[in-house]
């Protein structure tokens, strides 16, 4: 059975990491849908690059979660049957032990340098222009995909959706696109659909089968529902 995984900011809320949408989804005092945009990185870098810098610290002190750890268990059942796809800029699903993990809206620990195009693994801040190690100039800007951005690998994931047997949508919100699309691809190619949510997301009619609850609860139970029936 190939089974493709798509996951969202909620998949990691209960590790501490806020979400885009949720009631409590400014950052000082800015609406963080604002700040992720080309448009907000021309006209205040400083600020932008803040925001990610914080986002990466943050990532030091949280840790993965039972969803993330069950995804990772569920990986080395099917191994290249299942791919993983998530929209987070976080490394949860690696640290839980997920090792094909597609960054469709690309890696808080990886800068890109606009001029010559090299894109580095990172970890300190961006805010004081650090010099690209590539061709030293001071042109870098964390490696995320922003609005009006095409995502990354897009290709790949069409194909994985175009031969899934089952897509699993977790903790995602279904209204940026194209991953909101997913699940209609995954309908046209004939799979079963589920999505796992703390409420319905605004796709939740797309999916034949829809579960609420907090991800660390329904995760590891799906998963282990899946295993317990191939063997
Ligand atoms: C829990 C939980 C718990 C909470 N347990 N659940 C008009 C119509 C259609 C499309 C467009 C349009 N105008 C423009 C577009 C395109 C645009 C778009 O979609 N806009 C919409 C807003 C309308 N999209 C783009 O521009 C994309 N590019 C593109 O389309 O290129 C063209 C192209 C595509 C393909 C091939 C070729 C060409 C790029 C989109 C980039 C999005 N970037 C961001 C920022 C990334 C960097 C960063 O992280 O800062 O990605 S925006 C932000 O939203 C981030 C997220 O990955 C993304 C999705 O958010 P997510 O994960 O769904 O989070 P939330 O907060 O929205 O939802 C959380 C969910 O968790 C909720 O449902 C909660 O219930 C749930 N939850 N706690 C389980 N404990």
């Amino acid at each position: 059975m190939r089974v493709v995984v798509l996951t969202g900011a909620g998949i990691s809320a209960e590790s501490g990491l806020a979400t885009f949408r949720d009631a409590d989804g400014l950052w000082e005092g800015h609406d963080p849908m604002q700040v992720a945009t080309p448009e907000a990185f021309a006209a205040d870098p400083v600020l932008v690059q803040r925001f990610y810098d914080e986002r990466r610290a943050v990532l030091g002190r949280v840790r993965p979660n039972a969803a993330h750890e069950a995804l990772a268990r569920l990986e080395q059942e099917l191994g290249d049957d299942l791919f993983l796809v998530t929209q987070n800029i976080d490394d949860l699903h690696e640290r839980a032990g997920s090792q094909r993990v597609h960054h469709m809206h690309g890696r808080l620990t990886a800068a890109w340098c606009v001029v010559c195009d090299a894109r580095h693994e990172w970890t300190i801040d961006l805010r004081d222009e650090p010099a690209c190690p590539g061709c030293g100039r001071q042109t870098l800007r964390p490696d995320v995909v922003w609005f009006g951005e095409i995502p990354y690998g897009m290709d790949e994931i069409h194909e994985a959706l175009w031969d899934a047997d089952l897509f699993v949508s977790i903790g995602t919100s279904g209204v940026v696109y194209p991953a909101a699309a997913f699940v209609k691809y995954a309908v046209a190619a004939g799979a079963d659909t589920l999505e796992l949510n703390l409420e319905p997301s605004d796709g939740a009619d797309d999916f034949r089968q829809s579960r609420t609850g907090p991800a660390t609860e329904l995760v590891p139970a799906w998963v282990d529902d899946l295993l317990s029936t191939r063997r």
